[in-house]
């Protein structure tokens, strides 16, 4: 089985028992408050919380929509992009975590299954596809930067995945795709699509995802 079916399987399986993800309530936007946040990434995560209810993906075309309701800044939700598992704890096979507008990978200083990102500026997600000379990345400990987080080699590499908009306090994502490669040594292409639900609350994303062509 193609990695494409199972996951289109498994998403088929997961969306058919998904509650509904929409907020109880609308919050303001804050992201002056995420920018400012200092997530602490070993918080415990409220039991009730069920992870599966967080992610919902659906296949559109030769790729997958996931919205992964990542709201809570004190719980990481981490999927496995090979199986498209997820847990709220870190599980054999992860390869990306959420949590609001952090994405933490599992390779470099956030973990050991040596998963790595490539930043492909102002390419649309159709039309990347891995080539010779790209720089692949990892996530490093903190470096010289305006934070405190470890600098994440797919949210914050690169100034980061998103416009600041100062007027309006909100999040745009950069005309930008990136390449990851997954535990199980896969090349998917992945790209943010939104950041706020239909209500506008911030901290659910909508990514889109699939696997990348080959080198041409
Ligand atoms: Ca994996
Ligand atoms: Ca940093």
């Amino acid at each position: 089985m193609t990695l494409r079916s199972t996951l289109v399987l498994t998403a088929l399986a997961l969306s058919a028992c998904a509650p509904d993800l929409r907020p109880t309530n609308a919050a303001p936007r804050d992201a002056d408050a995420d920018a400012n946040a200092n997530a602490n990434t070993d918080a415990a995560v409220e039991a009730s919380a069920t992870v599966a209810g967080r992610v919902q993906t659906r296949a559109t075309g030769d790729h997958l929509e996931s919205v992964v309701d990542a709201q809570d800044n004190r719980a990481w939700i981490y999927v496995d992009l090979d199986r498209l598992a997820m847990a709220d704890e870190r599980m054999e096979g992860w390869d990306v975590a959420f949590n609001r507008f952090k994405a933490m990978t599992n390779g470099g200083s956030s973990g050991s299954a040596g998963v790595t990102v490539a930043i492909l500026d102002n390419v649309a997600f159709d039309d990347a596809r891995p080539r010779e000379g790209l720089q692949w990345l990892s996530d490093q400990p903190d470096g010289d930067d305006a934070n405190t987080d470890p600098d994440y080699a797919l949210s914050a590499q690169g100034d980061g995945w998103f416009d600041y908009n100062s007027e309006n306090h909100t999040l745009s994502p950069k005309d930008r795709t990136y390449l990851i490669r997954t535990s199980e040594g896969r090349t998917l292409r992945f790209r943010w699509r939104r950041y706020y639900d239909s209500a506008g609350s911030p901290g659910v994303l909508t990514v889109q995802w699939g696997e990348a062509p080959a080198t041409r």
